[in-house]
C-alpha cells in the first residue's frame, strides 16, 4: 500500500499517523509525507523522533519542506532507493532530493520538495530557518534531466508548496520564487495527479491536485 499526507512536523503534526498503526503495515507498505516532515531538526529530538515515525511498521519516504534543518539532511548518507537518490535517514526512513523520481509498485512519483517560509522574520538563520529551504534552478534542471528518460510523463507529482498558479488564482496567496519555479510542471509534464502540503490545509482543488494536510490518501493504484 502506498499512503500520502502533508505535514507532520516532527512529533506536532504526528498524531494523524496513529490511524496508520492498527493497519498492520509492513516495510513494504510506504507513506510518503509531502514536506516538513521535520524528522531532521536537531540533535537532540532526532533519537525521539525516529522512535516515533519507526513505531509506524512502514517505510516512510518524505521531501523536504521548509521547515526541516538543512544542515543536518544534506549530512545524512546518499543512497539510491527505488530509482531515486535520497538521504538515508534511518533504516527504513529516507528523505528524497528535490527532482528524483521514484517508482513504487510500478508508479511513478516527480519528488521535488523545498518553499518558501513565509514566517521567516521571526526565525533564526541556522538554528530554526535555513536559507535552503527555497527552490533553485538546479533542482528544476535535475528534475528536467530525470524527466527526459521518462519522456515527461510520471503518474504522480510531490511537492511541497504549489505552483504560482495554484497560490495567486485560487489561494490568493502571494507568489515567491519557489512557486514560480515549480510552474514548469503544468507547461511540461504529463501527470494523473499532483499531491502538496505546505498551506495546512486539506483542499482537492480540481480533478488533478489535491493540498494534503491532516488527510492521509491511500493511493488506489
Ligand atoms: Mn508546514
Amino acid at each position: 500500500m502506498i499512503y500520502i499526507t502533508g505535514d507532520t512536523h516532527g512529533d506536532y503534526d504526528f498524531d494523524k499517523l496513529l490511524s496508520l498503526i492498527g493497519k498492520n503495515l509492513s516495510y513494504d507498505d510506504y507513506l510518503i509525507i509531502a514536506g516538513d516532515a521535520g524528522i531532521c531538526w536537531s540533535k537532540e529530538d532526532l533519537p525521539r523522533f525516529l522512535e516515533l515515525y519507526n513505531s509506524l511498521g512502514c517505510t516512510i519516504l518524505y521531501i523536504d519542506g521548509n521547515h526541516e534543518n538543512f544542515e543536518m539532511l544534506n549530512n545524512m548518507p546518499l543512497v539510491e532507493y527505488k530509482g531515486a537518490l535520497m538521504h538515508k535517514i534511518d533504516e527504513h526512513i529516507f528523505h528524497i532530493l528535490r527532482g528524483e523520481i521514484l517508482t513504487l509498485e510500478g508508479k511513478t512519483f516527480l519528488c521535488l520538495g523545498g518553499a518558501h517560509s513565509i514566517d521567516k522574520a521571526y526565525r533564526t538563520p541556522y538554528v530554526s530557518w535555513w536559507p535552503e529551504e527555497e527552490i533553485t534552478e538546479h533542482d528544476i534542471a535535475n528534475a528536467r534531466s530525470n524527466l527526459a528518460k521518462v519522456d515527461n510523463k510520471v503518474d504522480y507529482v510531490i511537492t511541497h508548496c504549489s505552483d504560482t498558479f495554484t497560490v495567486m488564482n485560487v489561494f490568493r496567496f502571494r507568489k515567491d520564487r519557489s512557486t514560480d519555479m515549480l510552474s514548469f510542471i503544468d507547461r511540461e509534464v504529463e501527470y494523473k495527479h499532483w499531491f502538496f502540503g505546505h498551506y495546512h490545509f486539506d483542499r482537492k482543488i480540481d480533478k488533478k491536485r489535491t493540498c494534503l494536510y491532516q488527510e492521509i490518501i491511500k493511493l488506489d493504484l
